[in-house]
């Protein structure tokens, strides 16, 4: 899989944008996807931005399992960074973020008071993975819809400065992939949210991998959704995506049914799911 190109130039070309003008910004918004929290974090992006204050936001919660979410903001918060859930579809909390940014800034800003500068200006950056919601986060920020959003993976091509107050600037960026990912789990878990492109992965195994998480965590969904039974729930993944393929009428096109399913699971219709645990390794995952 590693052989995969999903590192195209652009992205090099938006890796080389964000580390000139990280040096313009007083904070970053690291954006990641609440159901994929660490999976979905370019580990590229921690040498970018250094010692920069960072607030972890972890969007779309309304599609993460509430009590898996909590425990990521509690783990990050850990860590000493500032963190937030939220769903950047709706505005509710999402001014928590320039009160956490102000916060952060306080000691920056006092300064800036100081030298008589009266209402002092925080820039800060939004970085992350393609797809997460960084444009709907700051479009909401601006409370206008001036960043482009859309979902597939790659919509914002170029860089944007967008103002949220007289004192609050953000610029946008294209998200950014890394070339090569450590587990062949974290490519699944990105296929499986939609942050890398479907073209790159071959649907059928991308599917049977969440067929296997919703098998081991969530299997009342696949209950609902699909009217699996306990039985089926003792079979192998892979004969159950056989036996789905045909009960759903799809006869024997296997990658049909696993792009039903990821279609589902992105859409909400197999109900809130989180496909990481803090502190869990990929080996205890597969
Ligand atoms: N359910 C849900 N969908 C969201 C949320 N935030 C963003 N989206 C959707 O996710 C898709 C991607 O959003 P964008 O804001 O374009 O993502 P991006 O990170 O800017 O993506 P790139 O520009 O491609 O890197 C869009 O369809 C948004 O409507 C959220 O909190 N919840
Ligand atoms: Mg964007």
């Amino acid at each position: 899989m590693a052989q995969i190109q999903w590192f195209p130039g652009h992205m090099a070309k938006a890796r080389k944008q964000v580390q000139e003008k990280i040096k313009q910004v007083d904070l970053v918004l690291e954006v990641v996807d609440a159901r994929t929290p660490e999976s979905s974090r370019n580990p590229m992006l921690d040498e970018l931005v250094a010692d920069k204050p960072r607030i972890m936001v972890l969007n779309k919660q309304d599609l993460a399992d509430p009590a898996l979410t909590a425990a990521w903001v509690q783990y990050y918060q850990d860590q000493g960074f500032a963190a937030i859930a939220i769903d950047a579809q709706h505005a509710k909390r999402l001014q928590q973020i320039p009160q956490l940014a102000t916060k952060l800034m306080a000691e920056k800003i006092a300064r800036k008071k100081a030298r008589g500068i009266r209402n002092p200006m925080i820039k800060a950056m939004c970085i992350g993975i393609p797809n997460v919601g960084k444009s709907t986060v700051l479009n909401r920020l601006v409370r206008r819809n001036i960043a482009v959003t859309g979902n597939k993976p790659g919509v914002t091509k170029n860089q944007q400065w967008l103002k949220a107050s007289d004192n609050f600037q953000l610029l946008d960026t294209p998200g950014i992939l890394w070339p090569k990912f450590a587990s062949q789990t974290i490519g699944m878990r990105l296929a499986f949210t939609g942050a890398i492109a479907d073209a790159v992965f071959q649907e059928d195994m991308v599917g049977l991998y969440g067929l296997a998480s919703f098998m081991a965590h969530y299997p009342a969904a696949l209950k609902k959704a699909y009217h699996v039974t306990d039985d089926d729930l003792n079979e192998a993944p892979h004969d159950l995506l056989v036996k789905l393929t045909k009960s759903q009428g799809f006869a024997e096109a296997y990658d049909r049914m696993a792009e039903r399913l990821i279609f589902d699971a992105r859409q909400g219709k197999l109900g809130r799911f989180t496909l990481e645990k803090p502190g869990e390794t990929d080996a205890d995952a597969e």
